[in-house]
């Protein structure tokens, strides 16, 4: 802008405290945002970037790339930036451009950071999830990992602090379990019919099953001197390589219990499916803990830590809660709620999707096909489906499951079932409940379990869809 004074980034960083004021640049243009700090939506992130560009941390929450925000930032305006570097910060600084590419079998509801699931038909094809279609959920950039000088750091009361490099773990007992993975956001955008919730809309196919290979946690900690009967710690916490703008990994813990207990079966894996993990879930090593919510299965394994308390990290104490329908963004107690854990029992309808045009069967019935699953080794042991809003309930045929014992019972269920369907009806209301083996009910309607950030989203599923003849 003509007439503002020009400056170099040098000049920039010196307006980085208070006294200093402070200025950051966007594009060309140079800001003191000193008065705005204190009304920034997202608090004092901003304060990152003061004394430099925004673009690194624009590109990492894409969110400020609109016409809005940079309007306003233009009130702030006091200058000009070096036009060199002005293209300088714009160029190579996009967070996400080590990103692995990915299958165009996954359809993303956001690409930066990656997140992404198949159609709800692929999903339910095999038994064992594709890796190449397996849900992709990141909260952040992919690291990149050098294997030479990669190792996890294993520390906390009562064991011999360690380091392991991949080989090292490789030479340890390998154990293979087949375990399903799921986000707790997973059928969101269906709770979000009832009323608007923050998060990423994902349908019914956040989920997948799948292969995990490697060294279980419980022999692990027992071999560096774990003792369960002396030990104080009550949790374990993980952290992976991904880190936020302000430097903070990504983390979740689980409870020692889970940990330490050998029929827990919580895994270090390096193998999904048989071949080395790939990077977007999770190389070199990521957590497996089966049974538990999708978040705490940590990828880019990087340290482990035995604690008295749950992860600090953002993701066990400021996420992944969930809460009574009426509490708002500005009444939940998150210190108060219990951070998720073990997922409650869910099933899902995936042939037919909504609105499709489904042909009637001789027998006066349309097929229908889905998954179940439940968190905490819980197997399924009945889905009942109906196409009448309940007056007639048929059971469905449970046609791919583990024969795995309850409390151990990692996989997910997939079943079957001819739906009788009334002769003169056009459009028809498929819905779906699963029972797992301790004879949990997915609750009728998402009204009553509604909650601010959109988790444990296991109200019956329903599919609308038209009748063909
Ligand atoms: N681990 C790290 N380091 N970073 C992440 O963003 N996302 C978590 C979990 N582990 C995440 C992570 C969440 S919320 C889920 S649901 C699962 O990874 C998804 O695993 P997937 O992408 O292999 O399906
Ligand atoms: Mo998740």
């Amino acid at each position: 802008i003509d007439g503002l004074p020009t400056y170099k980034m040098a000049d920039v960083a010196k307006h980085s405290s208070a006294e200093k004021r402070l200025w950051v640049t966007y594009k060309e243009g140079v800001y003191d945002i000193t008065d705005f700090v204190d009304s920034h939506p997202g608090g004092d992130a901003i304060l990152m970037a003061v004394g430099s560009a925004l673009e690194p941390f624009w590109n990492l929450y894409a969110v400020h790339k609109t016409p809005q925000v940079t309007k306003l930032l233009e009130q702030y305006r006091i200058g000009n930036l070096d036009p060199a570097e002005a293209k300088e910060n714009a160029e190579g600084h996009d967070p996400y451009h080590a990103d692995p590419s990915r299958d165009p079998e996954l359809v993303p509801s956001n690409k930066k950071p990656f997140n992404a699931e198949p159609l709800p038909e692929r999903l339910i094809e095999n038994y064992i999830t594709p890796t190449e279609y397996f849900y992709v959920r990141n909260h952040l950039p992919v690291p990149v990992v050098d294997l030479s000088n990669y190792a996890i750091e294993i520390e906390g009361p009562g064991i011999k602090s360690t380091s392991l490099t991949l080989e090292e773990l490789k030479k340890m007992p390998k154990h293979t379990i087949t375990a399903t993975v799921m986000c707790a956001g997973n059928r969101r955008s269906e709770m979000s019919q009832v009323k608007e919730v923050k998060g990423l809309y994902w349908g019914p196919s956040a989920i997948g099953n799948a292969t995990w290979s490697g060294v279980k946690l419980s022999e692990l900690l027992e071999k560096i001197g774990f003792d369960e009967s002396t030990n104080e710690a009550l949790h374990v916490q993980f952290e992976g390589l991904d880190l936020t703008p302000e430097s903070n990994p990504y983390g979740g813990s689980i409870p020692i219990e889970k940990a330490v207990d050998p029929k827990g079966d919580v895994i270090l894996a390096y193998e999904m499916n048989g071949k080395p993990l790939t990077r977007d879930h999770g190389y070199p090593v990521r957590v497996i803990a089966p049974g538990i919510v999708g978040a705490r299965c940590v990828k880019w394994l990087n340290r482990i830590v035995l604690s008295k308390e749950e992860s600090p990290a953002f993701w066990q104490r400021r996420d992944y809660k969930g809460f009574s329908p009426n509490v708002t963004a500005e009444t939940a107690k998150w210190d108060e709620a219990a951070a998720i854990e073990e997922l409650p029992v869910i099933s899902a309808i995936c042939v037919p999707s909504k609105h499709d045009h489904v042909h009637v069967n001789d027998d006066s019935t349309v097929t229908v096909r889905g998954y179940a699953w439940s968190g905490g080794g819980r197997p399924i042991i009945r889905v009942d489906v109906t196409s009448d809003g309940g007056d007639r309930w048929v059971e469905a045929e449970l046609v791919e499951k583990s024969d795995a014992r309850p409390g151990r019972h990692w996989s997910w269920t997939l079943w079957e079932v001819k739906v009788p369907v009334t002769a003169s009806q056009n459009q028809v209301e498929l819905w779906a409940k699963a029972v797992d083996s301790s004879y949990n009910v997915q609750p009728e309607s998402f009204k009553h379990i509604w909650n601010i950030r959109g988790v444990l989203n296991n109200a019956y599923h329903r599919v609308p869809i038209n009748l063909v003849r």
